[in-house]
């Protein structure tokens, strides 16, 4: 299905089966604020268990094959053990997410803290993550810093700049032909005053200057208020230099909430931006992930209804006939387009989602399904005892 080709049904169809979302092996576990981390029975209690929740997740919605680690929340003896573990449930492991964020030494910094000691020590965890990949056969490194200030003068806001660019350079040398790093921006929290990766300009202008495996990661929840993000993806995409994103939503700021839930005309203006740049596609190599922390909700139920937000936004994305769009911006016809978009996102696409999973041989409502499977009530038999996996925040 090309731009200027009134959408179809079967084109439709077509893209939403071979679309990837990737879910997180955190959002399994529990999570919460400073405030609280509210436990959930049958949370699982090790990463292997977190795999099994995931593919629960991937047998019931048959678009999220692969689910993120993070380093050290999944530290295991054996990568390749795990990475058959996944594969014998019928997904993979996918991005590595390094962690220099807890460790006490990160206090004022990790990569770009004064100390040289402490920079060494974090840029070792952050080559240690891409050893993981080559057990785990995993392509990307996501990488995040809280690294950032909290009082003007803390710091020299340059200098940290330097630091940080030199563990990125270190870190992009070492990846294999076929890895790739991604950099996460976040305006602020925990730090706040400077934060050394605030937005996407720094972030791009890093990943300009270390070269072709370095990308830019667009969590959605790490904005100002009223950033416009589908701006942010059409710059990135154009640029060559968006290479995910963290799905999630916000009300306020950094609230993980599930995407979509409270902005879903937001991620249908940003899955437009993709399809429009033609990167929807698996080959295009974005990697669409969920970013999500399930506080007070059940929490696969919670990434089941993320990922069909996701489709239901693209399923609209899709829907959005391009020609005639084309030709209204063409003609100035302010009203016209945007009533061409409009109608697409106004389209109940549930119909066709669920019309499409019958296809795909699934159950049309996955939630539904999930309830009727008895998963939740095995797993909270059997992961009774033993520690909760958490963030350890
Ligand atoms: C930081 C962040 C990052 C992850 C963490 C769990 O806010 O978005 O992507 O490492 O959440
Ligand atoms: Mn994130």
């Amino acid at each position: 299905m090309t731009q200027t080709d009134a959408p179809t049904e079967e084109g439709v169809k077509q893209a939403l089966r071979a679309q990837r979302i990737e879910t997180p092996s955190w959002a399994y576990a529990n999570s919460g604020t400073r405030f609280r981390v509210f436990p959930q029975e049958g949370v699982p209690r090790n990463p292997y268990e977190k795999i099994a929740d995931a593919a629960t997740v991937h047998r019931l919605t048959g678009v999220a094959p692969t689910v993120a680690l993070h380093i050290p929340w999944d530290q295991v003896d054996d990568y390749a053990a795990l990475a058959k573990h996944a594969t014998d449930l019928g997904v993979a492991l996918g991005t590595i997410n390094s962690n220099v964020f807890q460790d006490p030494d990160y206090m004022l910094g990790s990569v770009t803290n004064p100390d040289p000691r402490v920079r060494r020590k974090a840029t070792d965890h952050l080559l240690t993550c891409v050893d993981i990949m080559d057990a785990t056969g995993s392509r990307d490194l996501k990488l995040w810093f809280s690294d950032g200030t909290n009082y003007p003068g803390q710091d020299d806001i340059r200098a940290r700049q330097d630091r940080l660019a030199a563990a990125l350079r270190e870190v992009h040398g070492r990846l294999g032909p076929n890895q790739r790093m991604l950099l996460e921006y976040k305006l602020f929290e925990p730090a706040f005053y400077t934060t050394d990766v605030p937005d996407w300009g720094t972030a791009y202008a890093h990943c300009l200057e270390l070269g072709p495996k370095a990308q830019v990661v667009i969590d959605t929840g790490h904005h100002a208020p009223g950033t416009n993000i589908e701006f942010i993806v059409a710059f990135l995409l154009r640029a060559g230099k968006l290479g995910a994103f963290d799905f999630n939503s916000r009300f306020y700021a950094d609230d993980d909430l599930m995407v979509g839930s409270a902005d879903p005309f937001q991620l249908f203006r940003i899955m437009h931006e993709i399809v429009r740049g033609d990167a929807l596609r698996p080959e295009a190599g974005i990697a669409f992930m969920l970013d999500q922390c399930h506080n007070i909700e059940p929490k696969i139920p919670a990434i089941i209804r993320s990922v069909l937000n996701v489709q239901e936004a693209t399923a609209k994305a899709l829907l959005v006939d391009a020609a005639a769009l084309a030709a209204a911006q063409q003609a100035g016809d302010v009203l016209g387009a945007n009533a061409v978009l409009m109608d697409a996102y106004n389209t109940d696409v549930r119909p066709l989602l669920a019309e499409l999973r019958a296809e795909m041989g699934l159950d049309p409502d996955p939630i539904a399904a999930y309830a009727r499977s008895g998963y939740f009530e095995r797993i909270r038999a059997e992961r009774a005892d033993g520690q909760q996996a958490g963030w350890g925040a």
